[in-house]
């Protein structure tokens, strides 16, 4: 899976990307991922981005020029839809980002900074607004990263072949729901003891007593 990610500030997606289970799937070709910078599109003499709103008000916009040529030309190589990440969006969930994962084989995500971007951009260009949840950031970078990673899982073999998925047997036995407490070793940890059921080698009881500590 393609994704191209356009934002003012491309290197704060390194250190994130370029890490294990995301890293590995790059080295796999599994993901592909393309970093543009938005400001290297701009024909303002001083590569300005930015400018006041219409009407009045606080804050500064991202101005249409820079981010309409950005995507324009991401466009001729990445045949997906574009989504921009906006607290107005509709809510990231499990299900959509499996349903992202599973009917693309690219994105193009757009990132906004300041008070947000031109109306005009998103009329024109903005297929899907997503959101991460209901509060506001000073830029899309972190919601990008969290839809690439919440996506990028459903990808087939980005996760171990083991823990594979969610939606795997195991996960739907225990009812879709959301978790029991997990255990590691030691079997001794600063007075608590791992429970006697979850060592006992007793499947049907392990799965019993996992139901029951579902939270
Ligand atoms: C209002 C304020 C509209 C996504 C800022 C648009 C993006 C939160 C989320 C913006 C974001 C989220 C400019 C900064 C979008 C733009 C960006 N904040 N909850 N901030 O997913």
């Amino acid at each position: 899976m393609r994704f191209d990610i356009l934002t003012l500030f491309p290197e704060m997606f390194s250190s994130y990307f370029n890490e294990s289970i995301l890293k590995r799937a790059q080295d796999e070709s599994l993901l592909d991922i393309h970093l543009h910078d938005i400001r290297k599109f701009s024909k303002n003499k001083h590569k300005k981005v930015d400018d006041t709103p219409y009407g009045g008000g606080a804050g500064m916009l991202m101005t249409p020029q820079p981010l309409y040529d950005c995507i324009v030309s991401v466009k001729k190589k990445n045949k997906g839809p574009v989504i921009f990440m906006t607290p107005q969006g509709s809510k990231l969930t499990h299900t959509r980002a499996r349903r992202f994962a599973r009917t693309n084989d690219s994105l193009i995500l757009l990132c906004g900074r300041y008070e947000g971007i031109d109306q005009r951009i998103r009329d024109l260009l903005v297929d899907y607004e997503l959101s991460i949840g209901d509060y506001v950031l000073t830029g899309g970078e972190l919601p990008a990263m969290v839809f690439a990673d919440a996506v990028s899982r459903f990808i087939p073999g980005v996760l171990g072949d083991d823990d594979s998925a969610e939606e795997d047997s195991f996960s739907r036995r225990l009812g879709g729901r959301k978790e029991y407490p997990h255990y590691t070793k030691p079997a001794k940890f600063k007075g608590l003891e791992v429970p006697e059921v979850l060592r006992s080698g007793n499947h049907a009881k392990i799965e019993k007593w996992r139901k029951k500590h579902l939270k």
